[in-house]
């Protein structure tokens, strides 16, 4: 079945090809996996594509917490891991509030461990004794998400969701499962949402013709898609 996209997320996908953050060729990745397509978030970085970037995570949230499957729970802290995530964790709590009226505090971490000042690697709100939601970029293998699992445990938060720009609907770190399934064994069923799928770029890639780069394209899910 062909999936409908949503008009936020195929203003998306449209903005990011003709920036350069989506792209086809072939790229390896962090786990390792040779892909025939690499999505850069770190290049949404102007105020027209934020405001469309974070018009969508703020859109899949609340969505996800109307859902009647698996609803996302009322949460009182977005953590966006350093550094992607913090420039999209801060633009979504403040469209929530713009938006949709939804009052949330906003918490992220340094790489550099800091011995003076503040101290600590967490800044914002404390995330200990709150409902946390993980808010990154692109999920693959789940190494990048079960980093920032531990750090928001560590500080004594609790994670009730994972929101993703891009879930690529891979197999997980043991290759057996879906990356998905093995987070949601951590933080709960239904919890990992996303803006968008390798499943949604599929569509696109249909939709706009692009037949070499779809071919590509399920190959490598074959490889590395869900079983
Ligand atoms: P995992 O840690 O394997 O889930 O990979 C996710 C991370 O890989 C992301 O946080 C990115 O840093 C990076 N990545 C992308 O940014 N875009 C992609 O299309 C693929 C990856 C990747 O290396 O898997």
């Amino acid at each position: 079945a062909t999936e409908v996209l949503a008009s936020y997320q195929s203003d998306l996908i449209q903005h990011s090809m003709e920036i350069g953050a989506l792209k086809f060729g072939s790229f390896t990745l962090k786990s390792g996996r040779v892909s025939p397509y690499f999505f850069n978030a770190g290049l949404l970085s102007s105020g027209p594509i934020l405001a469309i970037l974070s018009t969508a995570y703020a859109s899949t949230i609340v969505s996800a917490q109307m859902s009647a499957s698996a609803p996302l729970p009322t949460f009182d802290v977005l953590f966006g891991p350093a550094y992607k995530g913090i420039p999209f964790a801060s633009t979504t709590a403040l469209t929530l509030y713009s938006q949709h009226n939804l009052s949330v505090g906003l918490a992220y971490d340094r790489k550099e461990v800091k011995d003076h000042g503040e101290g600590g690697n967490m800044v914002g709100v404390p995330v200990a004794g709150k409902k946390v939601v993980i808010l990154d970029d692109v999920m693959t293998s789940g190494k990048a998400v079960r980093g920032a699992i531990d750090t928001v445990r560590a500080n004594g938060g609790e994670v009730v969701g994972v929101v993703q720009c891009l879930d690529r609907e891979e197999v997980g770190q043991d290759g057996a499962s879906s990356t998905v399934t093995e987070i949601e064994s951590l933080i709960g069923e239904g919890r990992v949402k996303s803006i968008l799928k390798m499943r949604d770029l599929i569509a696109w890639l249909e939709k706009s013709g692009m037949t070499e780069e779809l071919a590509a394209m399920k190959v490598y899910r074959d490889k590395y898609g869900l079983k």
